[in-house]
Parts: C-alpha cells; structure tokens; sequence
C-alpha cells in the first residue's frame, strides 16, 4: 500500500483514491466517518497533528454539522485535506 509510506505526498492520489481510503476506516460500517475514524485514517496516512486536523476537517467539511462526515461531506474533506500533502488531482 504505497500510501501508507507516502509522508512527503509525493505521488499524487486521485480524489477517489482517498475517499476509498477514508471509507476503509468507516469501521462501524454506518456510511460516515466519526471524528475517531477520520483520526486513524489521518494518523494512517502520515499526517503530523491529527487531532488537530480532524477539528479542522470537521468545522470545514461537517456542514449539517451532526459530527459525521457523510458521502456528501466525503468531497468537501477530500478537498479540505489537500492542503496538508493528500494530493489529489
Ligand atoms: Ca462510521
Ligand atoms: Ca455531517
């Protein structure tokens, strides 16, 4: 899994390459992320200060704001997290 290794995001990932990466942490299976599972996923993903990006990630991408972040929100959080090196093109 190149990812996994890919600190200085060097190789960019299509947009549904993170949105499959991020549903893998979906572990409760319930079709959102929770701040917990969009955590580990950041975390697994190289990212420095992952408690503080999930807060980030969530202000920006929770637009119901009801702490999920849903297969609508799903785009915004990709587009929000590409500026911490998850390229996406
Ligand atoms: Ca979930
Ligand atoms: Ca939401």
């Amino acid at each position: 899994m190149p990812w996994l290794t890919n600190k200085d995001a060097s190789i960019p990932l299509t947009k549904d390459q993170v949105e499959g990466i991020l549903k893998r942490y979906d572990t409760n299976e319930d079709g959102k992320l929770s701040k917990k599972e969009l955590k580990a996923a950041f975390k697994k993903m190289g990212l420095r200060f992952c408690g503080w990006k999930v807060g980030r990630a969530f202000l920006h991408a929770d637009i119901d704001k009801d702490g999920y972040i849903n297969k609508e929100e799903m785009s915004e959080l990709v587009k929000y997290a590409s500026k911490w090196g998850i390229k996406t093109y």
